[in-house]
């Protein structure tokens, strides 16, 4: 059923509407509570957008931390798709970075740009500077990644970003930065601008006294030295490196460390002190299947080696490097298509840019000409106006639409009064409102005595009218402040929203009367209806707790006879 209503609601919404009204009906008359939620989860999906984009969001960010990477990421598109034609900037920009920042984790390069830039470019439309200098930094580490390599792109962006810590950001943030800024250098393979700015980072790492980025800048400063030639220099910096990584037992640090020193020693002729660094890093790398840095050690190791003149383990190690550099390749192809896909979609925005350009040129010269001539002014005059008038009466229908739905969402068709989810919401916050005023709140829920046999004996429509009396008799008995809703067949919910325990009693009693009051002379004359009702007057201000409690005061009210009132002995 569900399903269907999903299904025909393209084509006839008032039908799918009605569908979902019936099963909504039918599943509170079996209280079948999984259906209910069911129905309540599409009435809302099809009314209440912003909500359910929230929820969505909420919904990815749990799987991001469960581990479900791909599901999350799934979600958060849903988000982007349902908060775009909300207009929820905030939201779309927030989704837009997170879908960007998976994507980079997981490699996906182009599409994590992508994505990066829509959060970029909203965060700063609206201002927002927190997130908008986040998402700088991720696209400036998606262009430095090894993977893309687009190296001067990425200078340009840290550069930026160094712009916008050093006016609002904290020290640390900037000498980051300028570590990064270093070692993309290093990497596009300019020593010299890289060499500057790890110092710069270097020094105020030291100010800051943050010792795990000093051995770390000096470990990056030491391997750009070393592409200088200038190992001994490099050697004293490693060495410091080393130290501080054996002393903090931080092992993959301590390895590259290591590794880098081995090199050291070896380019310096001490091919016995390389030995004692570069087996340890092997054996570390190999526990962990480091093909990379597995690759880089067999090939020192052999020249190792040959400057002992043992020239066995040099062809071994030689032999183990090729193996390894194989499997390597394997791997650089992967990361050459994907640099090739990212400047090839830079390359396509640029275009894109360039024809934009030209295109608005050509509509000024087309105005420029549309202006000389007066009678097609009148005419674009005359169509301007036409379209704002279109314009407004499709603004006006929506207005009208949204207004509909929303009463319709709220609204329970037969009685006239609350839905379940309306009357529940309304409990909610007259608990919350009874709660900050040290006041107590009532509820009060109540069914109809002997509903089936009225159904069955008079027929179903004869049970509406029942239905339509008793929601009106009560909502007439009711004060202002206080509420009635529907929450299920032929039970109702009563919210007072202050109330002792004593004046919950007479109002109950109240209805109670009214309703056996009622005559129905259109079904038959002697035909006379009662309700039992169960009274909580509510201590703990939860709206759930306190439903469920006078429910279990409306069955005693039943065991006891029906068409009566009971509540709680403590609370009267
Ligand atoms: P009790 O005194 O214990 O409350 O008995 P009861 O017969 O009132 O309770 P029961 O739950 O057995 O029956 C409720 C009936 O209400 C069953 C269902 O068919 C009927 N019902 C539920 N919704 C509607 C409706 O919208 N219209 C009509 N006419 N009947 C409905
Ligand atoms: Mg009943
Ligand atoms: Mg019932």
């Amino acid at each position: 059923m569900l399903d269907d209503a999903q299904r025909i609601r393209a084509t006839d919404r008032q039908r799918a509407r009605q569908i979902l009204d019936d099963v909504e009906r039918d599943a509170a008359s079996k209280t079948d509570p999984l259906l209910i939620a069911r129905t309540q989860w599409l009435e809302c999906r099809w009314t209440d957008s912003a909500a359910v984009a929230k929820l969505t969001g909420c919904h990815a960010r749990a799987l991001t931390l469960d581990g479900k990477t791909a599901a999350a990421e799934q979600e958060y598109g849903t988000v982007v798709k349902l908060a775009r034609p909300l207009r929820d900037l905030a939201l779309e920009a927030e989704a837009s970075a997170d879908i960007g920042t998976l994507q980079y984790d997981r490699g996906a390069m182009a599409d994590a740009l992508a994505n990066l830039q829509t959060a970029y470019r909203i965060y700063g439309q609206l201002g927002n500077e927190k997130g908008r200098i986040d998402a700088l930094s991720n696209i400036a580490n998606v262009y430095a990644d090894a993977q893309v390599g687009q190296y001067d792109r990425a200078v340009e962006y840290y550069r930026e970003l160094l712009g916008d810590y050093e006016k609002y950001g904290q020290p640390s943030d900037v000498a980051d930065t300028l570590f990064n800024i270093g070692s993309t250098f290093e990497a596009k393979g300019d020593l010299a601008a890289a060499e500057l700015h790890y110092r710069r980072a270097l020094t105020s790492f030291q100010q800051m006294g943050k010792a795990s980025d000093v051995a770390y800048t000096k470990r990056s400063l030491g391997t750009t030295l070393m592409k200088q030639g200038r190992t001994s220099e490099a050697l004293k910096l490693l060495d410091e490196a080393v130290v501080y990584f054996e002393r903090a037992h931080d092992e993959w640090n301590t390895a590259m460390s290591r590794q880098h020193r081995g090199i050291a020693f070896r380019r310096l002729g001490r091919p016995n002190e390389a030995l004692r660094d570069l087996d340890p890093a092997r054996r570390f790398f190999e526990r962990n299947n480091n093909t990379r840095f597995l690759e880089r050690n067999a090939e020192e190791t052999a020249l190792v080696y040959a400057q002992l003149g043992d020239w066995r383990n040099a062809y071994d190690a030689s032999v183990r490097r090729a193996a390894l550099t194989q499997a390597l390749a394997e791997t650089r192809r992967d990361e050459l298509s994907s640099r090739l896909r990212v400047a090839f979609d830079t390359e396509k925005k640029d275009q894109e840019n360039r024809a934009l350009a030209r295109e608005s040129a050509l509509r000024a010269a087309a105005l420029h000409e549309a202006e000389r001539s007066r009678e097609l002014q009148i005419v674009v005059s005359a169509l301007i106006a036409l379209l704002a008038l279109a314009m407004a009466a499709l603004f006006w229908r929506q207005v009208v639409n949204t207004r509909r739905m929303r009463s319709m969402a709220m609204t329970d068709e037969l009685t006239r009064l609350p839905n379940r989810r309306h009357i529940l919401a309304a409990a909610e916050i007259a608990f919350d409102a009874a709660k900050r005023e040290h006041r107590t709140a009532a509820v009060i829920v109540l069914d109809i005595d002997g509903f089936k046999r009225i159904n069955d004996m008079w027929g179903h429509p004869a049970g509406d009218v029942v239905l339509q009396s008793v929601a009106r008799a009560c909502r007439l008995e009711l004060r202002g402040g206080d509420q009635i809703g529907r929450i299920g067949g032929e039970e109702f919910l009563v919210v007072l929203s202050a109330a002792t325990a004593q004046q919950a009693r007479d109002i109950a009693e109240r209805l109670r009367s009214a309703v056996e009051r009622l005559e129905f002379t259109s079904i038959s004359p002697d035909l006379r209806v009662t309700i039992s009702l169960g009274i909580h007057i509510a201590t703990e201000y939860d709206a759930g707790v306190a439903i469920a409690a006078a429910d279990s005061m409306l069955y005693r009210a039943k065991d006891r006879g029906r068409n009566r009132v009971e509540m709680e002995p403590t609370a009267s």
